[in-house]
């Protein structure tokens, strides 16, 4: 019976069998954002992988522990307790289920809009002191942003195109329709990984729709990002380092130079997981499109129809979390 329950939840092989090959991620590009030779680095990061960690980033200690350890505080408090902060449609509190096509995972989680001033969240209902949390989410998300809009201007010195803002810009703007979600993955009952014999999803495969994601997890395992030739590499955990993700807009506007990194997070038999990750998304209204600098090379040929975040966000909110949603608005 207790398999029975947890049928719905997906599975993968375990890491040592042989038709799904996985292998650590000591290939994963480390950035120093101090490093003069950054804007490079990240541009061949984002080609190759659309993904990468960064270093250096500024961001202090104090602030991501404070809301990982409020994050933390709000997950252990009983189910009663936390399905008053639910559901999370579209933001509040969300258990197993994703998103609203079926998808489910190992994982609970917060999910919250930053358009405009959080004032959309109003109604997510957070026991104990909620002031307190509120204050440390909006801490964070403005670290987040700050990074994300750094990380941006140095991909568009790096693209060399002008002006340096023209990435930035969308996440800086004060209507910017971005996204923030704290992850806990409870550990995994030994006895169901023993009796299923494979490893189970806490979030299935995905990219990421908006611009760029910047997440950062505790020290437990579990995510892993899938090369382009569908090897999957387990990112090995650094509590005190950022990941960033190139997500299905910039691949866009970037006309597939970069690609939107496929990921997963793979739940551990052991120790809870937490994460925390900024969606950088553009105001609602923004035209996303190659970018007509870029189009100026001989022979580039336009990639994908220009489409509003808007549109793309209402068609990708009709998609099972696995689907790849840019498809939609390639160019034939
Ligand atoms: C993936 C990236 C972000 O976590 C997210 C997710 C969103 C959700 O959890 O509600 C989606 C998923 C994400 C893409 C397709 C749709 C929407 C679940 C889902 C099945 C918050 C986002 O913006 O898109």
């Amino acid at each position: 019976p207790l398999v029975e329950n947890f049928s719905h939840i997906k599975t993968c092989k375990h890491n040592n069998t042989t038709s799904d090959h996985v292998h650590t991620g000591n290939i994963i590009p480390v950035i120093d954002l101090l490093d003069p030779e950054a804007n490079n680095l990240i541009i061949k990061a984002c080609q190759e992988f659309g993904f990468f960690k960064v270093v250096n980033h500024g961001v202090s200690i104090e602030t991501i522990t404070k809301l990982e350890n409020e994050s933390i505080n709000f997950f252990n408090l009983s189910q009663i307790e936390k399905d008053k902060a639910g559901p999370a449609n579209p933001f509040g509190y969300g258990n197993k289920r994703i998103g609203s096509k079926g998808d489910v995972g190992w994982v609970e989680y917060l999910l919250f809009t930053t358009n405009p001033e959080l004032n959309h969240n109003k109604s997510i209902t957070i026991p104990g002191n909620s002031l307190l949390f509120w204050g440390l989410v909006k801490e964070y998300i403005s670290a987040m942003r700050n990074m994300g809009c750094m990380v941006l201007e140095m991909i568009a010195e790096g693209l060399k195109i002008e002006p340096k803002n023209v990435l930035s810009r969308m996440l800086s703007d004060e209507k910017s329709d971005s996204c923030f979600r704290l992850n806990h993955y409870p550990p995994c009952p030994e006895l169901l990984q023993a009796l299923s014999g494979r490893n189970l999803i806490g979030f299935g495969e995905h990219t990421d729709p908006q611009v760029i994601s910047v997440g950062r997890c505790n020290n437990t395992s579990g995510l892993q990002i899938s090369l382009k030739d569908g090897t999957w590499i387990s990112v090995p955990p650094d509590p005190y380092s950022f990941f960033i993700n190139v997500g299905d807009s910039l691949q866009a506007m970037s006309n597939g130079r970069f690609m939107s990194v496929r990921h997963r997070v793979i739940a551990d038999s052991l120790k809870a997981r937490v994460s925390m990750v900024y969606f950088g998304g553009p105001p609602l209204s923004e035209k996303i499109a190659p970018l007509s600098c870029l189009m100026e090379e001989p022979n580039e040929k336009i990639l994908y129809n220009e489409f509003t975040w808007s549109e793309y966000k209402m068609s990708a909110y009709k998609t099972r979390l696995g689907d790849n949603r840019l498809s939609l608005f390639e160019k034939n």
